[in-house]
């Protein structure tokens, strides 16, 4: 295994590590084609709240989700030894889970931007042993729609969400962390680059004023001794069905 104790102690402390190059350019080049046939061959089959996008001339695609089951090369990404070595090490566990991959499109001109939150308030994951594990498609640069975490965030717990009316990220913090405790951090990566943030980080991101796409494939992984808690789960989703009830014919 890979001696990932540097980004451990930066993931437990911070609450987010980025990891550098792990994904070379003809894998990075793959990853593209294989979006690309999701958006041209797959985004019709997809039920309402698996694909969602911009509200722009074109509709660009905003965001996928479940994509393994409809494309193999991202399907494989779940058994990919790398990510499962990285997500080991931070739970100190070998019955780590990668469950799911989704995609984040941040469409050149048109990405919109994504409220702040924690990914627990859609993920009901107890204990909050469960990240997001992102894999830099685009660069992602200060003014293409970055990610941006507040460090140490997750040490707050889960925070009080409402729902944000925004089609793909229905929830949102009521108050956000206050800044000077829980500095903000741009997390500006390379295509190839990993970056893994707690399912409890407040993150957020801008939207995309530039000529350039910034696409992120992104893995939901947890612990094996994490639970979904049943009932916050099913509030969730109650409040997903009214959001696409309003929005009928929209997405
Ligand atoms: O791409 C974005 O703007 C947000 C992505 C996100 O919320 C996540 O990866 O958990």
């Amino acid at each position: 295994m890979n001696d990932f104790a540097e980004i451990v102690g930066r993931y437990r402390e911070d609450g987010f590590a980025v990891v550098r190059g792990v994904y070379s350019p003809p894998e990075i080049s793959a990853f593209e084609h294989a979006i690309d046939r999701c958006v041209r061959d797959v985004a019709r089959k997809l039920e309402p709240g698996d694909i969602y996008f911009e509200d722009a001339p074109g509709r660009p695609m905003k965001s996928m989700f479940r994509l393994e089951r409809h494309e193999e090369s991202l399907a494989a990404m779940l058994t990919d030894p790398r990510l499962l070595d990285m997500a080991r090490a931070v739970y100190d566990d070998a019955g780590v889970v990668l469950e799911t991959v989704m995609c984040f499109g941040k469409p050149a001109r048109s990405g919109s931007v994504t409220p702040p939150h924690q990914d627990n308030a859609f993920q009901s994951w107890d204990p909050p042993e469960a990240m997001t594990v992102t894999i830099a498609v685009d660069a992602s640069t200060s003014d293409n729609g970055v990610l941006i975490c507040q460090r140490g965030s997750h040490k707050a717990g889960l925070l009080s969400h409402r729902p944000s009316g925004v089609m793909g990220f229905s929830q949102m913090l009521i108050d956000t962390p206050d800044t000077a405790e829980y500095p903000e951090e741009e997390i500006r990566m390379v295509p190839g680059d990993v970056f893994l943030h707690s399912v409890d980080t407040v993150h957020r991101s801008g939207a995309n004023h530039t000529d350039r796409s910034r696409r992120q494939l992104a893995i939901m992984c947890h612990s094996s001794r994490a639970k979904v808690d049943e009932q916050r789960q099913t509030r969730t989703q109650e409040i997903l069905r009214n959001l696409h009830a309003d929005n009928a014919g929209r997405s």
